[in-house]
């Protein structure tokens, strides 16, 4: 199962103390007020990472405290500021103060910056407190108190593929069927209630995460069905795989089921009109291969599928064709991170 949600406990660094100390020097017994002031204590920070594609390692490792600024010395040495502590997040990490409900940030750039626990401040020593009237000051200013934080992360991942197709298409099969996810599957529509992500593994450690998303109907776009609020999810992936089945239960005709969410994508945004798209033609064991073979040149045909154009035949319930459909999606996402990983 794919971690997309995580709490983590934050702490800042305390300030460190300023100091009293009155100086005395063998010739000068009343040397005056030296007192350093303490450093300040570090801050916690997200940092937006691309690299990163899940929050699992939350998970494991959930608590994040910054140091403690260092407290001042005497002649007027100033304590260590601590480091900052940066802890990297995915892209598309939204943060909410788990106690307040507060919005706290939404990461979504590279090295984008947020500082979720500022360190506290380090305290004066008693040098700060000089005056023409006061040689001898014994007082320090506290430092800054640390600042504690839970704060819950929800990744709104950037699905590489989102699956889209009829209700009972065999979309949540598929991502069953390539990823350890484990979304329900059933013999009727809409199944599927929201949207679920799988990472799917290829090999040479290659991933995918893949979002399954409730069932497309005729006026999705309008607010039919379930699948309306989730076509803004798949306007999110990089590509989609539309699963057509081949021999709907209903008798209808796949290449009319396929040109009806086409419609709907259209209809709902061009930016969902011009996405990349796989088609593949889904539950393909309960077919004999003849049958099946003549079925899907008729259709590739009707639905207008170039020659050049890849298309595939699956089968999420034996795994027929799934790899091959994998490596199609990878070739059309990753292309720089294949490049990457064959030099
Ligand atoms: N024989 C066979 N049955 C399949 C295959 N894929 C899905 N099914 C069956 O078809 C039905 C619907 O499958 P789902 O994966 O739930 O379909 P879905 O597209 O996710 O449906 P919604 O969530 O309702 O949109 C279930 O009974 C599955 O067992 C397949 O490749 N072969
Ligand atoms: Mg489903």
């Amino acid at each position: 199962m794919l971690v997309d949600e995580a709490t983590i406990f934050v702490r800042s660094g305390f300030g460190g103390v300023g100091i009293v100390s009155l100086l005395r020097e063998k010739d000068r017994p009343y040397a005056g007020p030296d007192g350093g002031d303490g450093g300040r204590g570090g801050d916690v920070i997200l940092v937006g990472d691309p690299h990163l594609d899940t929050l699992i390692e939350f998970a494991f490792k959930p608590h994040h405290f910054a140091e403690n600024g260092e407290k001042g010395g005497g002649k007027c040495c100033h304590g260590k500021d601590a480091p900052d502590l940066r802890v990297r997040v995915p892209l598309g990490s939204v943060v909410v103060d788990a106690t307040t409900g507060d919005f706290v940030a939404d990461i979504t750039e590279p090295n984008q910056e947020v500082v979720v626990a500022p360190g506290g401040k380090g305290g004066f020593g008693n040098a700060h407190f000089k005056t023409s009237t006061n040689q001898t000051p014994n007082e320090s200013h506290p430092p800054g108190e640390a600042i504690e934080r839970t704060l819950h992360i929800e990744l709104k991942l950037i699905a590489d593929i989102g699956l889209v197709g009829l209700p009972n298409a065999g979309k949540s099969t598929m991502l069953k069927a390539v990823s350890r996810a484990n979304p329900k599957v059933a013999a009727y529509p809409f199944t599927t209630l929201k949207p679920q992500l799988g990472l799917a593994e290829l090999p040479g450690d290659r991933r995918l995460i893949i979002a399954d998303i409730p069932g497309l109907i005729e006026g999705a776009s309008s607010g039919h069905g379930l699948g309306h609020d989730f076509l803004r999810h798949i306007e999110r992936t990089k590509a989609i795989v539309h699963l057509v089945e081949l021999e709907p239960l209903d008798g209808s005709d796949p290449a009319a089921n396929y040109r009806t969410i086409r419609a709907e994508l259209h209809a709902f945004s061009t930016e969902l009109a011009e996405k990349q798209e796989i088609v593949a033609f889904s539950k393909a064991d309960l077919m004999d291969d003849d049958d099946r073979a003549a079925l899907v040149r008729r259709l590739s045909g009707e639905i207008g599928i170039a020659k050049d154009e890849p298309y595939f035949v699956v089968s999420g319930a034996t795994g027929l064709g799934m790899r091959e459909l994998l490596e199609a999606c990878w070739t059309l996402v990753k292309p720089e991170a294949d490049t990457w990983r064959r030099t």
